[in-house]
């Protein structure tokens, strides 16, 4: 469904969702009913492929512990930033993406007006209080032209969407789970983040906020 249908449609989309830029929005609990699902799925994951806490290329170590399922993983470490088929500390394949994970990035950016969509490559974040994610941008991928797929799952965040420029004052959302993001077009490369995790508790995740991010990245 495209966020601009007219009439009835339209409406029932305006009522939950919310348009963050344009090719941006926010398709608020449509990962709700999923969430148990998912989070068993990702414990199997982590069961191979264990969460950790990547070096930037300038040498600091990320308060975000990572993950990745796919045939591609977003890794960081002194080199740089990019994609990568092997787990660097399992030297293994990365864990399959599960069919559940595909399905639910597949319709979410259809419902965001993206057809199509075959993501390859989902980064899976762990976010502990304090743990935040500066402002950035999403710019890895070999082609823009997909977009990317953003399911929260636990505790809630701040999430900062601004504009194609870091200078550009982001405005802030809260993210809550089962709330997913889909950016692409023209604000593929907008600057995002996530501010400092507030403490709390979560009846399923305890004290974490999970963040599943589907791309298309090869
Ligand atoms: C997060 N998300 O929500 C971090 N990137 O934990 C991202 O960095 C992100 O949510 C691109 C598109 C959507 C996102
Ligand atoms: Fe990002």
């Amino acid at each position: 469904m495209s966020p601009n249908q007219g009439g009835a449609i339209g409406d029932l989309f305006a009522e939950r969702n919310e348009v963050l830029a344009d090719g941006a929005v926010l398709l608020r609990g449509l990962a709700r009913d999923d969430a148990h699902d998912l989070l068993a799925a990702l414990h199997d994951i982590v069961s191979v492929a264990p969460f950790r806490h990547m070096i930037t290329p300038g040498g600091y170590r990320m308060s975000v512990a990572m993950t990745n399922c796919g045939t591609a993983g977003w890794v960081s470490d002194k080199q740089g930033y990019r994609y990568d088929a092997i787990d660097p500390e399992t030297e293994q394949p990365w864990p399959s993406m599960p069919s559940l994970f595909r399905n639910l990035a597949v319709r979410a950016a259809d419902e965001g007006g993206y057809s199509d969509f075959e993501p390859d490559a989902c980064l899976i974040n762990r976010y502990e209080p304090g743990a935040r994610l500066t402002l950035h941008q999403d710019k890895n991928e070999r082609d823009f032209r997909a977009p990317i797929v953003s399911v929260s799952l636990g505790l809630p965040a701040t999430f900062q969407f601004g504009g194609l420029r870091r200078s550009e004052r982001p405005q802030r959302y809260k993210l809550l789970s089962g709330d997913v993001a889909v950016w692409g077009g023209a604000s593929r490369r907008c600057f995002h983040g996530v501010a400092p995790l507030a403490k709390g508790c979560d009846p399923v995740t305890g004290e974490f906020r999970f963040n599943l991010t589907f791309r298309k990245a090869l």
